[in-house]
């Protein structure tokens, strides 16, 4: 008997979108499938009521998007799983209750580096056949040879979904909704009516933020030692802080506040190296100094490694140790909150400068700069004041009642 041949795809579909269709359904085309089945993957393993109210909107988004394909059908497995779902674990599944199917699983071309890090990849290649789209900025070369690595050791059939090249993202989506840009043309129009009558994405999720940095959290733990750590959490608290005391952005301020000292615990000539590989400009004071390039590789690595692509928040790591002149609101707030946060305890005046951060940030500023500049030129401390902590000095010094 012919197997009925089952394309399947999974993913986050917050929200579904042009992309995730192209894809299905060129795979129905190029290797004749019978049907898509689009999963939508249950996240938080503690279902909680938001994660039942969110997971709802996702599927029932999806459940619009299809429902004038007739080749396209959709699962609530693995939102319904009591349990973290896994892929090996759905495919099993499906194998078990639909032994007249033959499947195929489809996913980005950038995912197949992590396939091997999944759980049982060889379980997943000996289920189903891997269909993987290819972006065009992908390289080709490595497609494959990751493609035979993965075909020598667990026998996987990989083979490529020809797609035009679109670079739609859900997360590009959540957030043109949240600037009041258009979604029209990104998704099907049920969709973008779904989302604007239900209100999604309007604010920043704070819950998909807080995820966001658990995650961080996680990875910048083993990059720190304790007491950096322990540093880092007290600068996003009490930059958070700062931000609703100044109606500042208080997620910017969070991320900013967890990722400022990510390249602290990377030794000096690393450091070095880092600006070197990436024509990150080195100072004079910075090649005497290599500690005060924490700032700028932290920034660096804030994107590159951990993903931090709102400049804002990438601007106040790097100026987060000598300042600059003019800084915005949320640079104010991450420096500050770098001098005050609560382990800090070595510098004098601190509780009048605790005080007062909560009230005028530029006299805070000021006052820090101040006591730093006096502290650096200290008996014990013969370093050299980098000119850009005394440029920021003068313009705040100057300019006001003094
Ligand atoms: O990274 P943290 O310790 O949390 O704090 P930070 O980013 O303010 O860095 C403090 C370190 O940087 C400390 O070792 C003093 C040094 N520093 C701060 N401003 C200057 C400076 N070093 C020099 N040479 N010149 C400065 O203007
Ligand atoms: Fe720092
Ligand atoms: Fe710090």
């Amino acid at each position: 008997m012919e197997k009925i041949r089952i394309g399947i795809i999974g993913g986050t579909f917050n929200p579904i979108h042009i992309g995730h269709l192209i894809i299905a359904q060129n795979a129905v085309s190029q290797y004749h499938l019978d049907r898509i089945l689009f999963i939508p993957t249950g996240r938080s393993p503690h279902k909680d009521d938001s994660y039942i109210e969110e997971s709802a909107h996702r599927l029932e988004m999806v459940r619009l998007a299809i429902r004038n394909n007739p080749a396209f059908y959709f699962s609530a497995m693995e939102i319904n799983a009591p349990q973290t779902s896994y892929t090996y674990l759905t495919l099993q599944e499906l194998s078990r209750q639909y032994p007249e199917w033959e499947l195929y699983f489809i996913m980005g071309a950038d995912s197949l580096d992590y396939l091997e890090k999944w759980r049982h990849p060889e379980i997943i290649c000996s289920l189903a056949t891997i269909l993987v789209s290819i972006r065009d900025n992908l390289n080709i070369d490595d497609i494959r040879s990751r493609a035979d690595t993965l075909s020598r050791r667990y026998g996987a059939k990989i083979k490529p979904i020809i797609t035009p090249n679109v670079s739609v993202s859900s997360r590009d989506i959540r957030n043109r909704v949240r600037n009041h840009q258009p979604i029209r043309y990104l998704l099907p129009a049920e969709v973008e009516a779904y989302i604007e009558s239900h209100n999604l994405y309007q604010e920043q999720d704070s819950r998909m933020n807080n995820e966001e940095l658990q995650k961080i959290k996680k990875n910048l733990k083993k990059e720190l030692d304790k007491n950096r750590y322990e540093h880092t959490l007290g600068v996003m608290y009490t930059a958070g802080c700062l931000a609703m005391a100044h109606g500042a952005s208080l997620e910017q301020a969070q991320l900013a506040g967890l990722l400022h000292d990510c390249a602290k615990c990377v030794p000096n000539d690393k450091k070095l190296k880092i600006c070197e590989k990436n024509n990150i400009p080195i100072t004079e004071v910075e090649r005497a100094n290599p500690v005060l390039l924490h700032a700028k590789v932290g920034a660096f690595l804030a994107k590159e490694e951990y993903g931090v692509e709102n400049e804002a928040v990438l601007h106040a790591i790097a100026v987060h140790t000598t300042g600059v002149p003019d800084m915005s609101i949320l640079d104010k707030i991450l420096f500050i909150a770098d001098y005050i946060e609560p382990m800090r305890n070595k510098a004098s005046n601190l509780s009048s400068i605790r005080k007062m951060a909560f009230a005028d940030l530029d006299e805070t500023l000021k006052m820090i700069l101040s006591d730093t500049i006096h502290y650096l030129n200290g008996s014990k401390n013969d370093k050299n004041i980098d000119p850009m902590t005394r440029k920021t000095y003068e313009y705040y010094a100057g300019g006001s009642n003094e």
